[in-house]
């Protein structure tokens, strides 16, 4: 027993130490193990969380969108211009500048009248250089521009010397180079004659790029107003205009193009009825005095101008389908095609009735929105 007793208490001594190391060394694997663990569900997390905060600051960030309009032709441009400060009022788009197509003293002073009444005095107008003018029977822009109350201007805008206004191509390469890559949304809802020369520019102070390499570094997208796919087309006013414009654009432009044909605007009417019930809150309201000069009141009218806007701004939010990718073409009397092509750049906005039925109330609750300028704290 004292044999025993003396070698048993070693042998369990030798065991004790052993179980003893095991167990340091289990515990100490199971703690690598924890850690291991731990610190991979961390870094997933951590990416997870930086890939969130990513997308929320995407979200976040506001659209930039350079207008390019012929404003002063179709009241829809004074309507599609409305609804962009409407978006810069909920911060969802930066108006980096407003670039004028139509060759018309009145066109650059009534945006500046609007940038001034909506709060945006600031925002830079381009105006083409010896452009085309289009059909100026009725020009809205000019009969708001002279519109007066107690005999004096019912609306100014701020700029002192409008024949210093830049030129559209110079304030579209100068304000392109300040932008990130791939940050600009071009909303062209008018004649193509500034984006087709803006094509065709060299390097200079602002960027050493071309035009067509500077468009393809910083623009996203090309948002158009233009052509007519329908079984019937007619030959598109934006398009007519300026032909050879078009053609270049369609030919050349380096990023993906999104076009609102002719019979998509044309199945929705903003209503005369908002026109006179919606904006009584003021006295004199620049777009509805330039909806009422226009043409005789009451009358609803085709919101072309407006679907390139939304489009650009809330995307495929389930108001549109598309065509699919292909190339659009222009022929040589004003005429659209469009050829299904892997790889396409280009293309077209559809609707049907269900669509145009949502998109007419969007436009209203948009555009019948006080701006924020005139909202009481
Ligand atoms: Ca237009």
């Amino acid at each position: 027993m004292i044999q025993y007793a003396n070698i048993q208490p070693r042998t369990s001594s030798i065991m004790y130490r052993a179980n003893k190391f095991i167990n340091v060394c289990l515990k100490s694997i199971s703690y690598r193990l924890l850690l291991v663990i731990t610190s991979i569900i961390m870094t997933i997390g951590c990416r997870d969380t930086v890939k969130n905060a990513n997308k929320l600051e995407e979200r976040a960030q506001p659209t930039k969108v350079i207008f390019e309009t012929d404003m002063g032709n179709d009241i829809d441009d004074a309507l599609a211009l409305d609804m962009l400060y409407k978006y810069a009022d909920e911060n969802k788009i930066e108006i980096l500048a407003i670039s004028v197509n139509k060759d018309n003293d009145y066109a650059w002073r009534y945006i500046d009248i609007l940038n001034t009444w909506y709060g945006y005095p600031n925002i830079p107008i381009g105006m083409v250089e010896k452009g085309v003018s289009g059909n100026n029977e009725k020009n809205y822009a000019q009969a708001t521009w002279e519109h007066q109350s107690d005999g004096e201007p019912s609306f100014r805008g701020v700029v002192d010397e409008y024949e210093n206004l830049p030129n559209s191509i110079q304030l579209y390469r100068k304000i392109l180079s300040q932008q990130p890559d791939t940050s600009v949304v071009v909303i062209s809802v008018g004649f193509s004659t500034n984006i087709a020369r803006l094509l065709d520019t060299e390097p200079d102070e602002f960027s050493n790029l071309s035009g067509v390499d500077l468009i393809s570094k910083k623009v996203k997208m090309l948002s158009a107003m233009a052509g007519d796919f329908s079984e019937n087309p007619i030959k598109e006013f934006n398009v007519v205009q300026d032909i050879n414009a078009a053609q270049k654009v369609f030919g050349e432009w380096p990023t993906p193009i999104i076009v609102s044909p002719f019979e998509v605007g044309n199945e929705i009417t903003y209503p005369a009825s908002s026109i006179e019930n919606d904006f009584n809150w003021v006295s004199y309201h620049p777009v509805v005095v330039a909806y009422e000069n226009y043409m005789s009141m009451p009358y609803d009218r085709p919101t072309w101008d407006l679907t390139s806007v939304i489009y650009a701004i809330e995307e495929n939010d389930g108001y549109f389908s598309t065509s699919g990718v292909g190339q659009i073409t222009v022929d040589d009397q004003g005429y659209t095609n469009f050829i299904k092509k892997p790889n396409g750049k280009h293309q077209y906005l559809k609707i049907n009735s269900e669509q145009a039925n949502m998109l007419k109330h969007k436009f209203i609750q948009i555009i019948s929105t006080k701006p924020k300028k005139y909202v009481e704290n």
